[in-house]
């Protein structure tokens, strides 16, 4: 069954990967399934047709013959759930923790990741951009830097010299390191050396760069419209 997936027309980012049709581009490929893209302008993703297949009328979307599934961690949990690759194997053993609790432990990086770490990183990025021009922003950065440090000192305090989060990579090392890009021109992951590790490890990963530079491709040569 064909998968198809939205992403924008063209990114505000210009093609730094940091739309999250990245990471869902980035799961396909990581266990090696084909998909098509449908491009979507802003105006689109808010009409009719795009928000019966999104809610809130953004990207990325996904289809596979009557299913359609919204937000990223849903999209990538589904990928990682049906192929082989981005989850560590159910035991049939119930005591066994090689099986169903490593892959347990997996979803809960999953988690972790959008639900924990995400959300300082993002409202940086909201302080940064959309809140830039206010009188308080200069006095409010430190303290948005200062949660994205506290979550970062507890990730690398847990990472330590391992090279991914509990074991091998999983798809709570993709949702991971896909959070942890949109600090890199922060600067702020430099404090933490093994973190500015691994997030090089996950984009040095084949199917990384073949997922990001799927995005570029889109993306190339557009100026960013925001
Ligand atoms: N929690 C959602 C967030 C989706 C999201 O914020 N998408 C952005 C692109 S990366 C978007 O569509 N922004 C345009 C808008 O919200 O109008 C997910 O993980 O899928």
């Amino acid at each position: 069954m064909t998968i198809t997936i939205t992403a924008f027309e063209r990114s505000p980012d210009g093609g730094k990967g940091l739309a999250r049709d990245t990471r869902v581009r980035w799961a396909l490929e990581e266990v090696g399934q084909p998909y098509e893209v449908r491009l979507v302008t802003f105006r689109a993703m808010k009409e009719p047709a795009h928000l019966a297949l999104h809610p809130f009328g953004q990207i990325p979307t996904y289809e596979e013959g009557g299913l359609a599934l919204f937000e990223t961690g849903s999209i990538v949990f589904h990928i990682a759930e049906r192929h082989a690759g981005l989850l560590p194997p159910n035991s049939d053993d119930p005591h066994s923790d090689s099986g169903a609790d490593a892959r347990a432990r997996a979803i809960t990086w999953m988690f972790a990741a959008l639900n924990t770490v995400e959300p300082p990183i993002l409202e940086l990025a909201t302080a940064k951009i959309q809140e830039g021009d206010k009188p308080w922003t200069k006095e409010r950065l430190p303290l948005v830097e200062d949660r994205i440090r506290n979550r970062l000192a507890s990730l690398s305090e847990h990472l330590g010299s391992a090279d991914w989060l509990d074991g091998g990579f999983s798809a709570g090392d993709l949702m991971m390191v896909s959070v942890l890009l949109r600090l890199k021109p922060s600067g702020i992951l430099d404090e933490y050396p093994n973190l500015a590790a691994y997030l090089a490890r996950g984009e040095a990963r084949p199917a990384y760069i073949r997922a990001f530079e799927a995005q570029l491709a889109v993306n190339a040569g557009k100026p960013p419209s925001s």
